[in-house]
This record gives C-alpha cells, sequence and structure tokens, in this order.
C-alpha cells in the first residue's frame, strides 16, 4: 500500500511532524494499527538500521528517525493499549544498564497493557538494583527486560543474579528480549521466558500472570 511507503519514507527521513499525521490518514483510510505498526514503523526502523550499519547514515539520523517513530507510534499507542478490563497481573519493564534503546521496549510495554497487564516502566538503562528495588516495591509477577546491544546482553544476567542475591528470583518470572538476544541466550542466563517480538513477549507475560 502507497501510504504505507509514506510513512516509511518519513520516518526514515526524521519527519516527526508528518509521520504522526500520515499515521491517522492510514487509520481512517481502514488500515489495522497492526498493520501500520509492522509494516511501516518497523519496517522503516530497519532500513534506517541496515543504513547505519553500513555507514550510510550515522548517529544523528538515527535519532531523528527514532523521533519520528516514537512520534508516529504515539498515535498507534491509544489502539495498542485499549483494554477495558481490570489489571490481570503486574510487570515491571525496563532496558538494561548501559543501553538506551527504549523503542521496542516501549512498545512492549504497550502491547502488555493492550493485554490486561498493569505496567511499571522504568526506562532506559535500567541498573540490576533498580530491577530489585521495584520488585520489593510493585510486587510484579513478571520482570521484562530489553537489550539491543550485544554489550548490553550480559546486563540481563546480572540483574538476574541479582534478584537472585536478593532472594526475589523465586517471586518473578523473568522475560527478556531485544534484537541480539535469542532463545538459545534465554535459556544460558536462566530467563523464564524469551519472546522475539512485542506481541509474543505481551502472550507469554499473560500465560505467566494467570
Ligand atoms: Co542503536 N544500535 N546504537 N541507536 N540502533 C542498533 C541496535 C544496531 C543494531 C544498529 C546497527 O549497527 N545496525 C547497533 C547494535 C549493534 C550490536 O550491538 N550488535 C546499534 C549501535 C551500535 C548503537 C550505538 C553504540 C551507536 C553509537 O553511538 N556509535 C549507540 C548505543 C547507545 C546506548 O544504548 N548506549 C546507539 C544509539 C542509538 C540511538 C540513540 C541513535 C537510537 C535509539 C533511540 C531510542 O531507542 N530512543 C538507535 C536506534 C534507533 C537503533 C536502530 C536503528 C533501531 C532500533 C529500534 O528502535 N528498532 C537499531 C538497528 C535495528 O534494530 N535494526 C540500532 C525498532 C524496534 C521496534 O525494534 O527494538 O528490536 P526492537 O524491538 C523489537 C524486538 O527486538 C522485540 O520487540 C520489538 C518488535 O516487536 N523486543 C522485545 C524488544 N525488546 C523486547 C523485550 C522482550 C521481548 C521482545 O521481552 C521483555
Amino acid at each position: 500500500m502507497e501510504i504505507l511507503n509514506e510513512i516509511s519514507q518519513l520516518i526514515q527521513k526524521g519527519n516527526a511532524k508528518l509521520a504522526p499525521e500520515k499515521v491517522k490518514e492510514a487509520l481512517s483510510s481502514g488500515i489495522s494499527a497492526e498493520t501500520i505498526l509492522n509494516d511501516a514503523l518497523i519496517q522503516a526502523m530497519s532500513v534506517v538500521g541496515e543504513k547505519f550499519k553500513n555507514n550510510e547514515i550515522y548517529v544523528p539520523e538515527v535519532l531523528i528517525a527514532a523521533r519520528a517513530m516514537k512520534a508516529a507510534l504515539e498515535v498507534l499507542k491509544p489502539i495498542l493499549t485499549e483494554t477495558g478490563v481490570k489489571p490481570i497481573g503486574k510487570v515491571v519493564i525496563g532496558t538494561v544498564k548501559g543501553d538506551l534503546h527504549d523503542i521496542g521496549k516501549n512498545l512492549v510495554a504497550m502491547m502488555m497493557t493492550g493485554s490486561g497487564l498493569e505496567v511499571i516502566d522504568l526506562g532506559v538503562d535500567v541498573a540490576p538494583e533498580k530491577f530489585c528495588e521495584a520488585v520489593k516495591n510493585y510486587s510484579p509477577q513478571v520482570v521484562a527486560m530489553s537489550a539491543l546491544l550485544t554489550t548490553t546482553m550480559p546486563n540481563m544476567k546480572t540483574t538476574i543474579e541479582k534478584l537472585q542475591e536478593q532472594g526475589l528470583r523465586d517471586k518473578v518470572k523473568v522475560i527478556v528480549g531485544g534484537a541480539p538476544v535469542t532463545e538459545s541466550f534465554a535459556k544460558s542466563i536462566g530467563a523464564d521466558g524469551y519472546a522475539p517480538d512485542a506481541a509474543s513477549a505481551a502472550e507469554i507475560a499473560k500465560k505467566f500472570v494467570q
């Protein structure tokens, strides 16, 4: 669909003003939020990632594309988080220490909210101690960690070890994800679950709280 391509181009160029407008237009023309999300927004960021990897663009361009992506995502947020029911459980989520990528994590949080879960979002660069503190303060059933850098993935393991050290590990299920994270990595660090995308992360979290 042409409009999806237009949205993708606007995000790639970092147009945070027009991208959300086009998303609204696509929604009113009857295209579903999921289609816009997957075929325009996420697609745009993977093109940006590829260009960045090939040194065709640099951090400033990636940053402005990310801003446009976030602005566009704000339009979809009410639809993705729409739920008429009382929360069925609680999740503490964050991007691990040293990692500032939050678009995927925000998406996971939105999908979880939309699945009827209460989500406590600790933000980015979350230290193991902060995850532990949140478990003590909010008593969630699930701790969800996101990492986008191979260099920050080990901080997922450190966080699980910290939970263990503080006697909190048995009180929560731990789910991990993010582009470089794999099922086998998740198993190797002792996580309870791994999800390749936001929708399956929400499904797993829902299963864990029931
Ligand atoms: Co960065 N970056 N970045 N970056 N960046 C990547 C991740 C990279 C792959 C780009 C590349 O080289 N192709 C690369 C990592 C390489 C590696 O580690 N192997 C990289 C790098 C190197 C860096 C810097 C080091 C660059 C530098 O400074 N030289 C730096 C690090 C900063 C830091 O974190 N300390 C950096 C900085 C940035 C920006 C700040 C400019 C910006 C982030 C803005 C922001 O998030 N607010 C940025 C961006 C935007 C990207 C790319 C282009 C896009 C990421 C994104 O938002 N994707 C990315 C390339 C890429 O991924 N193709 C890249 C869209 C998003 C929806 O997908 O986050 O994967 P994603 O989430 C997915 C799934 O992974 C999953 O669900 C989502 C989809 O449904 N998921 C989970 C995510 N979390 C989950 C948790 C779960 C389950 C599923 O359970 C809990």
